[in-house]
């Protein structure tokens, strides 16, 4: 076995030594999540995002079992080209990818793991993965929810994927002891659509307010992570009963062509931008900024938050 398993660029490996802000960006979103070749011009606009806002982007992935902190353009054009086997791992998989030297797209689990292993504590995504509809015959219930109730790690997203069972998902992440925060909001958005039937309890209004949770939470020690909710801008919102049997429909055609497991979400959201017209995709792509600006801003604040912290006993 080789001894190399993780390269960091040197841009972010030189933001982490001088302590200046970075936000970890995933790859799955690219490889999986979004058609060639506009998850590209995505991934690179996500980064873009980040760095108007004044931090550094650290896009993560596996080259050939090579943990990747920071992926260059070309290695993000090489993950998101779907003439390479591009694995899609979670947590639980990345010893595969890495044993075995294979390229592999890393979901909010698997980055959560390797950002926060390099002390990155804030990372932007789309949305999380979560609890799927039809999840008592199933039990398809995504490794986020898990890696979120042990990894301390503020996930700006906007909600959970409006394909999953969302009141589930939300209770999920309560019994795991993660903190579900409203951005702006006190209603647990559904990525697409800015509101959704279910409420939420704990709100932020501004990235200075999160990043002092954020702070809490990596001192008091607690493990677990925080999910920022980030509603997807106004003009780009798809409202959620419009959506509903679009989503319902698509269910039940994975369900009969037995498209099952890590193949699920990159189906659904595939025949939702088909059947949207485009509409789906655009806002995905939206959202996926905002989120990038906001992690960005947060990252920013906790930046400062952190060189005018004390060294404390305990917490
Ligand atoms: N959000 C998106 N698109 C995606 C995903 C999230 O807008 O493709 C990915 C994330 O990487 C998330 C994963 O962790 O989907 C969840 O997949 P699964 O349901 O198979 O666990
Ligand atoms: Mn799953």
């Amino acid at each position: 076995m080789k001894d190399i398993i993780y390269k960091v660029s040197e841009e972010v490996e030189r933001a982490l030594l001088d302590e200046k802000p970075v936000v970890a960006l995933e790859s799955t979103v690219i490889s999986h999540g979004l058609p060639y070749p506009e998850n590209i011009q995505t991934a690179l606009k996500m980064e873009e995002a980040v760095r108007k806002e004044g931090s550094i982007p650290a896009t993560i992935g596996v080259l050939n079992g090579v943990v990747t902190v920071g992926l260059s353009q070309k290695e993000i054009e090489y993950l998101a080209d779907t003439n390479h086997t591009i694995l899609k791992v979670g947590v639980g998989e990345l010893d595969y990818a890495i044993g075995m030297e294979y390229s592999a797209a890393t979901t909010v689990s698997a980055t959560s793991w390797i950002a926060n292993f390099f002390k990155i504590p804030i990372f932007a995504t789309g949305g999380i993965g979560g609890v799927h509809r039809g999840v008592e015959k199933t039990w398809d219930v995504s490794q986020d929810m898990h890696s979120l109730g042990r990894i301390p790690m503020m996930v700006v997203c906007a909600g959970a994927k409006s394909i999953l069972d969302l009141p589930k998902t939300l209770e999920l992440l309560e019994s795991y002891g993660v903190l579900t925060l409203g951005y702006q909001t006190d209603c647990f958005p559904a990525f697409y659509s800015r509101e959704s039937p279910m409420k939420l309890a704990h709100t932020v209004q501004t990235p200075l307010d999160a990043a002092y949770v954020l702070m809490s939470r990596l001192k008091t020690g607690i493990p677990g992570g925080i999910v920022l909710c980030n509603p997807i801008p106004i003009e780009e919102a798809v409202p959620y009963e419009e959506l509903e049997s679009i989503i319902n429909e698509a269910v039940i055609e994975a369900d009969r062509n037995h498209i099952e497991k890590k193949a699920v979400t990159p189906f659904l959201l595939s025949r939702l931008s088909q059947k949207t017209d485009g509409r789906s995709l655009k806002a995905n792509k939206a959202l996926l900024f905002h989120n990038a600006s906001l992690a960005s801003k947060v990252a920013v604040e906790f930046g400062a938050l952190r060189r005018r912290s004390k060294k404390t006993i305990g917490f």
